[in-house]
């Protein structure tokens, strides 16, 4: 029988900060899992060093579901980001050498194709309306048919959700920033900017925004209520959902779709905003929602009560993140899309192959397992470097949702 020989985790930043799991077994097979919390990055390293990788040698790499029952049960403490983040690398690193042993991708062990291709939305967004402008019209140009719109709200320096340079960066200093926020500017302006890209690239694409949590219930619902002629796909995050019950109450009051789950580790999380039909899409994602099998458990739950993935996809999310996602998105009958943001040029170095851009799209590997190789050699030149993402504080100085 083969073995797990070797556990390997690598800190590095290629781009941004990464923590990489790789699993080798007897026989010289290797599995790549993503184990990057953003701003939390080594506490997951240390997690799967010291407390998995000893009880992961000597074991059957075969075995991943009893893995799974093993270090959720075997911890004894439930869910938490540190935990899943750290079972969700050892499940997809098992998967992929599943996948290399069969000598399949690893969409094909989930049941095989669903669709030719994935559907995903890329992110738009100025610090004006005239830089949105511009920045919706290169997507719509790139072949996007999916776009996030988010601008900064006039007088608040520092809205969530803009990038300043090609790539998108939240976590950017060494110490947490502080961001201004005042829900009343916010709430008079996006309606009104959402409308104006109506108005100017019109319905042909799918518009979605993420309102990042800053809402209360009722704020969220006057939202959904005035963006509702505007057909959204989707408002993502309007109201922190720890209090899975709050949702009903914006339910009641919008057509506007929600989608939910990119900060929840598991299914508990998202049980009831599932099976009462709260929500329109889950958003847990495969590394911190406890990989693939755990993944797979959270949207055929989904499937029941017609609510759709919407699988989380920042590039705090390695490489190895989304080529697992889209093995998953390319077989489940209920995907709804997927988030995807370009890569820095340092990170696809590190780590090759995976899912590839087209039309829109991305396409699954068709490589046994993932598909995606890293360079530990290479990413020894991208020394781990600490950053935080940022604060949000209230105009009178109290802390808010960021
Ligand atoms: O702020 O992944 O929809 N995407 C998001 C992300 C999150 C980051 C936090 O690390 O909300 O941009
Ligand atoms: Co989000």
């Amino acid at each position: 029988m083969s073995t797990i020989e070797k556990v390997d985790v690598f800190v590095a930043a290629p781009g941004r900060n990464y923590v990489t799991l790789r699993i080798t077994t007897s026989d010289g097979v290797t599995g790549l899992g993503d184990a990057t919390l953003n701003g939390r990055e080594l506490a997951v390293a240390a997690y799967l060093r010291d407390h998995v990788a000893p009880l992961l040698v000597g074991r059957d790499p075969a075995r991943i579901e009893d893995t799974w029952q093993y270090l959720y049960r075997g911890a004894y403490w439930r869910r938490g980001p540190v935990t899943m983040t750290a079972i969700a690398a050892v499940d997809i690193a098992l998967w992929d050498i599943k996948g290399k042993v069969a000598g399949l991708p690893v969409y094909q062990l989930l049941g095989g194709r669903s669709r030719d291709a994935v559907l995903v939305y890329g992110h738009a967004s100025g610090s004006d309306l005239a830089e949105l402008f511009d920045d919706i019209a290169r997507f719509k140009d790139a072949g996007y048919q999916a776009i996030r719109a988010q601008t900064g709200v006039p007088g608040l320096a520092g809205s969530y959700g803009v990038r300043k340079g090609l790539i998108y960066e939240p976590a950017a200093t060494a110490l947490p920033e502080e961001q201004p926020w005042s829900t009343e500017q916010y709430l008079n302006f996006a309606p009104r900017y959402l409308r104006e890209v109506r108005e100017r690239f019109g319905f042909d694409f799918h518009l979605l925004h993420d309102v990042h949590h800053r809402l209360t219930p009722i704020e969220a619902a006057r939202f959904g209520k005035e963006v509702e002629e505007l057909h959204l796909f989707w408002m993502e995050d309007p109201t922190p959902a720890e209090n899975q019950e709050s949702f009903r109450l914006i339910r009641q009051h919008t057509t506007t779709p929600i989608a939910v789950g990119e900060v929840l580790t598991s299914i508990w999380d998202v049980q009831q905003l599932i099976t009462e039909q709260l929500i329109d899409y889950v958003r847990t994602s495969v590394s911190h929602s406890g990989g693939i099998t755990h993944l797979r458990r959270i949207f055929d739950l989904a499937a029941l009560y017609q609510v759709r993935s919407g699988s989380h996809g920042p590039t705090d999310l390695s490489p190895v993140s989304l080529a697992a996602a889209v093995h998953v998105d390319t077989a489940i009958p209920n995907f709804g899309i997927q988030e995807y943001m370009a890569f820095a040029p340092e990170t696809l170095e590190v780590f090759r192959g995976g899912a590839s851009f087209a039309d829109g799209m991305l396409h699954v590997s068709e490589e046994p397992g993932l598909g995606v190789e890293y360079d530990e050699r290479l990413a020894e030149r991208f020394p781990y470097d600490p950053k935080y993402l940022p604060v949000a504080r209230r105009l009178d100085g109290s802390v808010h949702d960021w």
